[in-house]
């Protein structure tokens, strides 16, 4: 009890300091189904933030599993921004919360905190996003998709289009990348996998490659930017739909027709870029499951139990064309 009270007491300083702060918002709690009896688990989630449609449903997942599994959830949004992980982590560990899960917004950064995690006997589960810690007991485990998969399957898409129908008379296809965060996981790991696939191709050539950041905003800015510099884009890959969205718009703005006068492939498959594939304005989406909050509660328990847990648990995912997206259109849940 006593444990408790000095934790509580701790957070509400911490939680006084970091709204202080102003970067990034201050943690939120929710009650536990137990109340916060001295059995309850308390678990405390650093979000990357709220940047895309796959991010928002992420969070709804992670808060509704934790009430449902009667865990006590103490959520931080860091807005994208390192520095206000880092923070929230650290504020976990001082209020020695059971358990630490987070989804790291790049690969780079993380062992300093995280051994200061496991000094504090607080393990961690990685959820989503991998960091690039080659001392693998500083995480229980790492709950996430193959992100270097997705993008093969995004490439594999393509090269099977090229083969049957030649985007250009003598076979050529222009592709410009949006790339996620500089530096994230999936980022780094959609590229290597779609470039790895494109190589079945070698007339596939990646003409421009910039960071929209994940967000609708910045894909609409970056595909500007290429529509002015690239004469004759034949594809754009975006590594998430929100940045695929942003890029209709720009190519919308051009006079030109998505989905047909420049085709475009996403990840993701969230209700809005599943709904832009329906309607033809998007040609291949790979899924990348964002319900990652029932797995994670699961795991949660076993880990605070002491049981041990898989290392790696990744998630199940599928891909879409547009026949696909109209058939699961109605049934989807994010
Ligand atoms: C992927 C996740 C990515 C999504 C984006 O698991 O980290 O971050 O693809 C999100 O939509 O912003």
């Amino acid at each position: 009890m006593v444990k408790r009270l000095m934790a509580a007491a701790t957070s509400l300083v911490l939680a006084g300091s970091l709204a202080a702060c102003g970067d990034d918002k201050p943690e939120t709690s929710a009650a536990s189904g137990s109340g916060g009896s001295g059995d309850s688990i308390t678990m405390g989630f650093a979000q990357v933030g709220a940047e895309s449609g796959w991010r928002t449903a992420n969070t709804k997942s992670v808060q509704e599993a934790a009430k449902a599994a009667g865990i006590e959830l103490k959520f931080s949004d860091a807005q994208q921004k390192q520095e206000n992980q880092l923070k929230a982590i650290r504020s976990f560990i001082q209020q020695k919360v059971d358990v630490i899960s987070f989804s790291p917004v790049v690969e780079t950064g993380w062992d300093t905190v995280l051994m200061e995690a496991k000094r504090a006997n607080i393990p961690v589960i990685l959820t989503d996003r991998a960091v690039d810690s080659k001392d693998t007991t500083l995480y229980k485990s790492f709950l996430g998709s193959d992100f270097v998969l997705e993008g093969k399957k995004a490439g594999e898409w393509l090269v099977k289009q090229g083969d049957a129908a030649d985007v250009n008379k003598d076979g050529s296809v222009k592709v410009v990348e949006l790339q996620g965060t500089t530096g994230a996981a999936p980022a780094i790991d959609r590229k290597e996998g779609f470039e790895e696939a494109m190589k079945a191709n070698p007339k596939i050539a990646i003409a421009a490659s910039q960071t929209g950041d994940f967000t609708r905003d910045g894909g609409k800015k970056v595909m500007e930017s290429f529509l002015k510099a690239q004469k004759d884009i034949d594809v754009v890959f975006a590594h998430n739909d929100d940045m695929g969205l942003g890029a209709i718009e720009a190519i919308e703005a051009a006079g030109k027709k998505p989905g047909k006068d420049i085709q475009i492939i996403t990840i993701d498959a969230v209700k809005d870029g599943m709904t832009a594939l329906a309607e033809g304005k998007i040609n291949y989406i790979v899924e990348c499951n964002p319900l990652l909050g029932p797995q994670l509660m699961d795991l949660a328990k076993k880990v605070v139990a002491k049981q041990d847990v898989p290392q790696r648990v990744l998630t199940e995912e599928t891909a879409f064309d547009q026949a696909a997206a109209k058939a699961a259109l109605a049934s989807r849940q994010y």
